[in-house]
């Protein structure tokens, strides 16, 4: 009996040792983050240095091939916070959808298994977040100068760069932390998100350089769906003059605003000199959107790299899983455009690096299919919890150990609901392997398919649907799709649903965009 009693105590004390070892999770999350800007993914564009970033990747795994199963920000959040899809969770668009928050969320879970969990930064999901000890979030999209954030239920002003606050903010947590349990921290920068409006201190950062255009700055989407060329999110028409920065912000202080102008207005003024149009003017919109785009991430760059000292500095580094990672990826005038929401690679795939030493072998790739809804299983995994059956996604920590499992994923399911704003890209769902892309734009006045081969094609500018030499693949893809479409439970079309007293089924609620956003929504004409 009393050697049964000892057995007990030291189980029980191996047990609490156990959870006070469990690893601690760093989220660091960005907003349309592109791997095109990020140095170590080594686009050849060369747009940016990101050596904080870049350290990651250095003492870490880079994949390559991260996806998004709905690529865009509120219902990313959602899919992140429950391993589920879209239309398991609920959250299909930012347009109208609500977080419901009193459904199984990861952090809700590795709280109960004794863990602190904190969100701080872009949170966009409507509701207030549970699962947390303590969150402080930016209200909607935020402001990149001097914003409003809301901690723990309560309005509170900050002057400054969002990017530096989030950080501080972080940082701030982790030291006055319960540090007797492990941390999971939501680090959620709104940057680089548009209006994409730079940190003061980076105005001038790139002393004018010009960036190198992408090869398909003027794509003409011939051979592909009519969805695809009937957009509103190109950098010829719909940037305006508070993304091509011809107006001053609002909400700067008056010193903020003398060197915003200082740097912005003459160069503006040589600009409207010029009187651009045409193909002149799109070419200028993309230098200053890169100039702007590049300076927000410089930013980011550092304070990742602020982050990551502190780490090192608290001794916290050795037991930290830090994972860096975007909602979506996005477009950097690929295709002419800006913004995301597209089964394309530059919005399809994020960015994903993640560094656990002694597990990560640093300096590895992995080109695995992977995606965020992996993640609420591979933060439970981490901390050694079940993970409930219900959940859609993998654990990754095989592919963090370096093993290669024979039955990974080969094809993966995407589906994109929210049409006609801001943007007017229409719901298509499709299936994505290594190689092909088999899509179907469904709504509300086309029902096309389109076949991209990133093989033959990595542009992805052509489609080869009704090419007789894919007939095979065709149907091979619409097979897997349809197994793949049972698999996650979601039935086609999606049914009207309704949030509020707001209805929703991808049909247009106006042709038009939203209006009376304010003078700064004008044109970049
Ligand atoms: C805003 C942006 C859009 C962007 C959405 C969603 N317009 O509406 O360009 O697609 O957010 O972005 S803006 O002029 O107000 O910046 S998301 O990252 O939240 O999904
Ligand atoms: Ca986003």
């Amino acid at each position: 009996m009393k050697s049964l009693l000892s057995l007990l105590t030291f189980l029980s004390f191996a047990s609490a040792l156990c959870a006070a070892d469990r690893p601690n999770i760093l989220f660091l999350f960005c907003d349309d983050l592109a791997s095109q800007v990020i140095s170590s993914y080594g686009e050849k564009r060369k747009l940016l240095e990101t050596p904080g970033i870049d350290r990651i990747a250095k003492e870490g795994i880079r994949f390559n091939r991260c996806l998004v199963t709905n690529s865009i920000c509120g219902p990313m959040r959602a899919v992140i916070q429950t391993g589920k899809y879209s239309h398991q969770n609920g959250f299909y668009n930012n347009s109208n959808s609500t977080f419901d928050s009193s459904q199984q969320t990861f952090p809700k879970l590795l709280q109960k298994a004794g863990y602190t969990n904190a969100v701080i930064g872009k949170w966009h999901l409507m509701s207030d977040p549970v699962g947390y000890d303590y969150w402080n979030v930016l209200p909607g999209q935020g402001a990149y100068y001097n914003p409003a954030m809301i901690e723990n239920g309560k309005n509170v002003k900050h002057e400054g760069y969002v990017t530096d606050i989030v950080t501080d903010l972080g940082l701030e947590w982790l030291k006055n932390r319960d540090k007797s349990k492990p941390f999971m921290l939501m680090l959620q920068h709104k940057a680089p998100h548009r209006e994409w409006e730079p940190p003061i201190r980076h105005l001038g950062h790139d002393n004018d350089r010009v960036y190198e255009e992408p090869a398909t700055l003027f794509d003409t989407f011939e051979g592909r769906s009519k969805a695809v060329s009937d957009h509103d999110m190109g950098i010829d028409r719909t940037f305006t003059e508070r993304d091509a920065k011809l107006v001053t912000p609002g909400n700067l202080t008056p010193d903020q605003r003398k060197y915003w102008n200082e740097y912005y207005e003459p160069r503006n003024a040589k600009f409207r000199e010029a009187n651009l149009t045409g193909k002149e003017l799109i070419k200028w919109r993309y230098q200053r959107y890169m100039h702007d785009y590049t300076a927000c991430v410089k930013a980011v760059d550092e304070n990742i790299k602020r982050t990551l000292d502190y780490l090192d500095k608290e001794g916290l580094a050795e037991n930290t899983v830090v994972i860096l990672s975007s909602d979506q990826g996005f477009y950097l005038g690929e295709h002419g455009w800006f913004d995301k929401r597209w089964i394309f690679e530059e919005s399809l795939s994020t960015p994903f690096l993640v560094r656990w030493p002694g597990v990560a072998k640093p300096g590895t790739t992995n080109n695995k299919i992977v995606s965020l809804l992996d993640l609420a299983q591979t933060f439970l995994d981490i901390a050694g919890e079940p993970q409930p059956s219900d959940m859609q996604g993998r654990s990754l920590v095989p592919l963090f150990k370096g093993e290669d499992p024979a039955d990974w994923r080969k094809s993966f399911y995407y589906h994109y609901y929210e049409f006609p704003v801001p943007h007017r890209v229409r719901p298509h769902y499709g299936v994505i392997t290594d190689r092909y892309k088999l899509v179907n734009y469904y709504k509300p006045d086309v029902d096309d398919w389109d076949l991209l081969d990133r093989q033959t094609d990595p542009l992805e500018t052509k489609n080869f649907y009704a090419d007789p030499a894919y007939a095979d693949t065709v149907k091979e893809l619409k097979a897997e799709l349809a197994r793949l479409q049972t698999e996650v439970k979601e039935v086609i079309p999606p049914p009207r649903f309704t949030h509020g007293n707001k209805a929703f089924d991808g049909e247009p609620e106006s042709e038009q965009p939203k209006k009376g956003k304010g003078k700064g929504k004008k044109k970049a004409e």
